[in-house]
C-alpha cells in the first residue's frame, strides 16, 4: 500500500487529506495546527500536532511524502527533513507565491517535484509560449483549422474525459477558434451529471446517427485514442489531435497529427492543466473544479497510478477551484427511485457463482440502473453485476465487473446481440432490447419473471463460457487424463 505524508498546513495539504481520507489508504499528517489535527482524527486519520520539520513525528516509511506551507523558507527546512528521512520517496514540494528563484531553485534539488503557484501568474499570455515546441504544435494545429474544432470524448464519458474536452475547448477559444466539446452515449453516473450540471460545463451529447465529421475543421480525442474504438465515430474517422494518458493497445500514427500520450500520468486532466499553465490561460473557476475532479476520480483521490504531475497539477487548480461544489458533486442528492431500484435489485437478485443477475422490472430511470449496479458491486464476493428493467417497449440492461477476468462488453454481446444490441467497455457495458413479444405475458409479475429469464439465462451461460479456463484445454491437468 501506498503510504503518504502529507507535512503542514497549506490548503494544498487540506485538499489532499480530505480526498485521501474518502479511500482506504496510508495516509499521515503532521502539522501545527491543533484544529486541523482534530479534523483529521474525526475522519479517522493518522494527524499528529508538532513541528513538520522534526522528524521524531514521522512514520517508518512514506512513499510519497508532500511538503505544503505557504512560506517557503519554512518549506526549505520540512523539505531537507523530509527527504534525508525518506531519501527514496517521492517528495513534492508548494512554492507559494512570492518565492524567489533562488529559493525555488534550492527547493527543485531536495524534491522531486516542486509545486510552483508563480508560473501561472507569471506569464498569463498565450504568446508567452516562446520556444515551448509541443505546445507551438498544438497551438498551430489548431490555428490552421477551416472551421470549429470537435473535441470528442469518449462514450458515457467519466469526469477526467468530460473535462479534458472542456479544457481542450478552452484552449482553441484562447486563440480564437471555434470549438465544441462533446460525447456519445449517456452520462450515467449522478456524480457525473452533477458535475456538468453544477458547473454549468459546455459539453454536447451528439448523435451518432447525425454527426457529421465534414461539418468540423477537425476532430480532437480526449482521454481515448482511437476513432471508433471507444467512442461512436466511425472507425477510421481523421483525427488531427489526440491526448491521452491511457498505454495504446495499439499503435497510434502520429504522422501529421498532433498526438500526446502519457502512461505514466494518471489523468487526461492532468496534462491538460499542464497545458494550460505552459500556454498561460486562466482556466478560471468551472474548469479548474472539473479538472480537479477529472484528477482526483481517475487517481482514486491521489491513490492510484499517481505521479508527481498530477500532485501538480492539482496544487494547480486548487486555489480557484470551488470547494463547495466539489462537495455537492462527491455526494448528490439521491433520487427516491434509485434507492427503489437498488431495494428491488438486491431483493431479487439471482447469483451464480460470483456473478449476479436481477431484474428490476418497470423503470422510469434509467439511470438507477447502472448505480445500483455500481453499489451490488461492492457486495462480498460478487465481481460480475449484471442489472435490468424495462419501459413500455424497450428492456435496458446495465453489466458492471471488476478484477479484469472477464470482457463483460464482450460476454454481452455475445448473450444478447442476436435478440438487441449490447457493447461497453471490458468492466462497463450494457444493452438495449425490445420487449416486443414478452409485453404480453399477463401481470406485471410473470413478466418481470419472463424478462430475467430471457436475460438471466443468455448472460450466466455466455459468462460461463467466457471464463472457461482455455489452459485446461491446452494442458490438461497432470494425472487427470480420462479415457
Ligand atoms: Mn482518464
Amino acid at each position: 500500500m501506498l503510504r503518504r505524508l502529507v507535512l503542514g498546513d497549506g490548503a494544498l495539504g487540506h485538499t489532499l487529506t480530505d480526498r485521501a481520507s474518502a479511500t482506504p489508504g496510508d495516509l499521515y499528517v503532521v502539522t501545527t495546527d491543533s484544529g486541523w489535527v482534530t479534523t483529521l482524527r474525526e475522519e479517522g486519520v493518522a494527524a499528529i500536532e508538532g513541528d513538520p520539520a522534526d522528524r521524531s513525528h514521522y512514520p517508518s516509511t512514506a512513499d510519497v511524502v508532500v511538503v505544503a506551507v505557504p512560506d517557503s523558507d519554512r518549506a526549505e527546512r520540512i523539505a531537507a527533513a523530509a527527504r534525508s528521512a525518506f531519501p527514496t520517496a517521492t517528495l513534492v514540494v508548494t512554492a507559494g507565491v512570492g518565492t524567489s528563484d533562488a529559493t525555488v531553485d534550492r527547493l527543485a534539488a531536495v524534491a522531486d517535484r516542486v509545486v510552483d503557484s508563480r508560473a501561472m501568474m507569471a506569464d498569463r499570455v498565450v504568446g508567452a509560449v516562446g520556444d515551448d515546441a509541443q505546445m507551438g504544435e498544438l497551438l498551430s494545429s489548431i490555428r490552421s483549422l477551416s472551421g470549429p474544432l470537435a473535441v470528442v470524448a469518449h462514450d458515457n464519458p467519466d469526469p477526467d474525459a468530460i473535462a479534458s474536452a472542456v479544457g481542450l475547448v478552452a484552449i482553441a477559444e484562447s486563440i480564437g477558434v471555434p470549438a465544441e466539446a462533446c460525447y456519445f452515449g449517456d452520462i450515467t453516473h449522478q456524480e457525473n451529471r452533477a458535475l456538468v450540471n453544477l458547473l454549468d460545463l459546455p459539453l454536447y451529447p451528439a448523435d451518432a446517427e447525425s454527426f457529421d465529421p465534414e461539418a468540423y475543421g477537425a476532430i480532437a480525442l480526449v482521454d481515448h485514442a482511437q476513432p471508433g474504438v471507444n467512442d461512436s465515430l466511425p472507425e477510421g474517422t481523421p483525427v488531427e489531435i489526440v491526448v491521452d494518458h491511457h498505454p495504446p493497445r495499439m499503435p497510434i500514427d502520429e504522422t501529421d497529427r498532433y498526438v500526446d500520450i502519457r502512461p505514466t500520468i494518471g489523468s487526461t486532466s492532468t496534462i491538460i492543466t499542464d497545458y494550460l499553465s505552459r500556454l498561460g490561460i486562466d482556466p478560471g473557476r468551472e474548469l479548474s473544479t472539473a479538472l480537479l475532479y477529472g484528477i482526483q476520480t481517475d487517481t482514486k483521490g491521489f491513490t492510484r497510478e499517481v505521479s508527481a504531475a498530477d500532485f501538480d497539477a492539482a496544487a494547480t487548480l486548487s486555489p480557484t477551484a470551488d470547494a463547495d461544489a466539489l462537495k455537492r458533486i462527491e455526494s448528490p442528492s439521491v433520487t427516491a427511485s434509485v434507492v427503489e431500484t437498488l431495494a428491488t435489485a438486491i431483493e431479487r437478485r439471482d447469483v451464480r457463482d460470483t456473478a449476479l443477475a436481477t431484474c428490476v422490472g418497470a423503470i422510469t430511470d434509467r439511470d438507477a440502473l447502472a448505480q445500483a449496479a455500481d453499489e451490488l458491486l461492492n457486495m462480498e464476493s460478487i465481481t460480475t453485476v449484471l442489472v435490468y428493467g424495462y419501459t413500455d417497449d424497450t428492456i435496458y440492461v446495465s453489466g458492471r465487473t471488476r478484477g479484469g477476468s472477464v470482457d463483460l462488453g464482450a460476454v454481452l454481446r455475445n448473450a444478447l446481440d442476436r435478440i438487441g444490441s449490447a457493447g461497453g467497455h471490458a468492466n462497463m457495458a450494457g444493452a438495449q432490447l425490445p420487449l416486443g413479444i414478452i409485453r404480453e405475458t399477463g401481470d406485471e409479475e410473470s413478466l418481470t419473471d419472463a424478462v430475467h429469464e430471457l436475460v438471466a439465462e443468455r448472460f450466466f451461460a455466455a459468462l460461463e463460457a467466457a471464463t472457461e479456463p482455455t489452459a485446461y484445454m491446452v494442458n490438461p491437468p497432470l494425472g487427470g487424463r480420462e479415457e
